[in-house]
């Protein structure tokens, strides 16, 4: 069979303000550098109704913009349908993974592969910590993170 046009891919963690987006904006970086924008969907989302519509955190756009990296991204929580219509769930940590496999459980149609982003870290740090009650340099961490996972996921998908 033909490899399908478009792949998608849904980045997920608690509350989609800080670890989520920025993988999200840089996943979308890499992706248009290499002009290949058109073959992909890329979204984030949030596993808790806590921050509804909210922007990501301000350490989050200053971290990526510290790299040259803009987001638009308002939260969003994951929806049942996420499920069925994504190839690929990457989440940050464990507890973001027992979430998703609960919410997996309780839904008809699952499509999505559920994975740790930090499962495609070369470095093999698999989980990517929480920034929420860190530092900048925290946040600077999870970016490195998100470059070197998603680097690696769009080389080679698992
Ligand atoms: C329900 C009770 C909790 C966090 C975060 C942590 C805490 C967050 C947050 C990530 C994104 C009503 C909402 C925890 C946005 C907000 C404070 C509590 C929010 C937690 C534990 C360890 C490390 C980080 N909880 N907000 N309220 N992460």
């Amino acid at each position: 069979m033909a490899e399908p046009v478009t792949k998608s891919v849904l980045f997920v963690c608690l509350g989609n303000i800080c670890r989520s987006p920025i993988a999200e904006a840089v996943f979308r970086k890499l992706v248009s550098d290499q002009k290949i924008s058109e073959n992909w969907v890329i979204d984030s989302g949030a596993v808790s109704d806590w921050n509804v519509g909210r922007s990501p955190d301000p350490r989050a756009v200053c971290s990526l913009r510290n790299h040259g990296i803009h987001t638009a991204h308002k939260e969003r929580r994951i929806t049942k349908e996420d499920f069925a219509t994504f190839d690929y769930i990457l989440c940050m940590d464990e507890s973001n993974l027992r979430d998703l496999n609960r919410k997996r459980n309780q839904v008809k149609t699952c499509k999505a592969k559920i994975e740790l982003l930090g499962s495609y870290d070369p470095q093999k740090q698999f989980i990517i910590e929480d920034p929420y009650y860190g530092n900048d340099s925290d946040f600077e961490a999870v970016y490195q993170q998100c470059v070197r996972c998603c680097r690696a996921f769009l080389d080679k998908a698992h």
